[in-house]
């Protein structure tokens, strides 16, 4: 299938909302992609897809991680929320034929991220936060800077924001998250609002 049969697809399995974001995700991607060499298709696709599984609902998303035999956390159970990336990953190759695994990879890993992620995990993970609708995150504007000249440390300041607002919001942290913290934090910069 070809980006524009799939965002014909998407269009109709994503509300309007949705269906926006995951095209502000697809330029971004594809923007940052141009500035760090990668292949620019190849990040737009990711991008375009990577909420794929998001309007399912928890019954599916399960169905659909427990039939690839995907672990299943504590965390992601009493979120569901959380599932809409590895259910992303079987939906992306199943319905809409993507067997590119960097793909794959990267929809997997978009909402937690993972330890020494790779370039394209990186820009999705990051593309997600940045693309221009988003405007409820503090930082952006220096988030948004790094994103086009650091991806380490863009990514170590998007988890260090990540894990104070879910402990605002006494949100139970996945161990994916926390660990892909553990690994990045080495990357960020002394702030004024770390201290
Ligand atoms: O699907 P999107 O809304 O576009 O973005 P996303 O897939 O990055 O999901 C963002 C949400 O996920 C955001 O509200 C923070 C939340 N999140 C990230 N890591 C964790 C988490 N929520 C919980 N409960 N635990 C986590 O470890
Ligand atoms: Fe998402
Ligand atoms: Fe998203």
């Amino acid at each position: 299938m070809d980006i524009r049969d799939i965002r014909k697809k998407l269009k109709k399995e994503l509300d309007k909302d949705r269906y926006e974001h995951s095209k502000g995700v697809m330029y971004t991607a594809g923007c940052m992609a141009m500035a760090f060499a990668y292949d620019y298709e190849k990040a737009m696709l990711a991008g375009i897809l990577h909420d794929c599984a998001k309007c399912l609902s928890p019954a599916e998303k399960v169905a659909l991680c427990k039939k690839k035999h995907l672990e299943i956390s504590q965390v992601e159970l009493d979120n569901p929320g959380l599932l809409h990336a590895k259910a992303g990953m079987v939906l992306a190759e199943e319905k809409y034929g993507v067997k590119d695994p960097d793909i794959l990879h990267a929809i997997m890993v978009h909402t937690t991220g993972e330890p020494n992620m790779n370039t394209l995990d990186k820009i999705i993970y990051v593309a997600d936060y940045i693309e221009p609708q988003r405007c409820d995150a503090p930082h952006l504007d220096l988030i948004r800077r790094l994103a086009f000249s650091d991806l380490n440390e863009c990514v170590a300041e998007i988890l260090y924001d990540t894990l104070n607002y879910l402990k605002g919001r006494k949100g139970s942290i996945d161990s994916s998250t926390q660990l892909t913290y553990e690994f990045y934090k080495q990357y960020g910069k002394e702030r004024p609002w770390k201290h």
